[in-house]
């Protein structure tokens, strides 16, 4: 199979993710209760990171290689302002239908060492290509708004690995995603208290 093959079936997957967050979005609007989904982001891996992770896993540098052993080829990002919102999301998703489910981390409540944290589910859907080929899995990252934000510093860090500085920053961000989990906690106690209050 061919890169440009290879894209359009991945793209395509992507495509029917964000159609299914898309429908959560809209079902929410429709019942006039909060959207839990803030925004969406999408991307293919790209050629380089492909390669260096499959020679981690000690795999071949291979397209086949690459379809047999990583499930986040195509990745979507679904960002949520609260961290309720990221399991309402991931239960929509979990029961909708729409996708097979193959597996879920959490990361959330099982942060990872570095401080990552996020829910993942990683899925399964046809692109219509029919043969062999044709189920591809995309990996969807559930996060709030500052879990995505730390990633994002996070991923930044992970390209000057080996540059000065880089340990004390790296305790640093460890830190600063304890904070923030901390400020996802009580963001959504808040919240709670709002929803109970009773105003005059
Ligand atoms: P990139 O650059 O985002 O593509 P699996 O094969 O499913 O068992 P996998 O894919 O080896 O497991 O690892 P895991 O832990 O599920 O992580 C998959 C992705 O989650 C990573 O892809 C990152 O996008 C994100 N992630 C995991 N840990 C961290 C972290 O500590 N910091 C940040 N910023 N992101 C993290 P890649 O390929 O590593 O990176």
């Amino acid at each position: 199979m061919d890169r440009d093959c290879f894209l359009l079936k991945y793209e395509y997957a992507i495509r029917q993710v964000q159609r299914a967050l898309g429908e959560i979005a809209e079902r929410q609007e429709e019942a006039g209760v909060h959207k839990s989904i803030a925004f969406v982001t999408s991307r293919i891996k790209t050629a380089e990171s492909t390669a260096e992770k499959l020679k981690r896993k000690g795999k071949p540098v291979t397209i086949k290689a690459a379809e047999k052993h990583l499930n986040d080829i195509a990745g979507v990002c679904a960002v949520c302002c609260f961290q309720e919102d990221v399991y309402a999301v991931a239960h929509e998703l979990e029961t909708g239908g729409k996708l097979e489910i193959l597996k879920k981390k959490d990361f959330i409540r099982k942060p990872k060492s570095s401080g990552y944290r996020s829910l993942h589910l990683i899925v399964e859907l046809g692109t219509g290509l029919g043969g062999a080929g044709d189920r591809v899995r995309v990996e969807i990252q559930i996060r709030t708004v500052a879990m995505d934000a730390w990633a994002r510093l996070d991923h930044e860090l992970r390209y000057k690995k080996g540059q000065k500085d880089v340990e004390l920053i790296c305790r640093d961000l460890q830190k600063c995603a304890d904070t923030i989990a901390s400020a996802d906690r009580e963001m959504q106690r808040i919240r709670k208290k709002i929803r109970n209050a009773k105003f005059k």
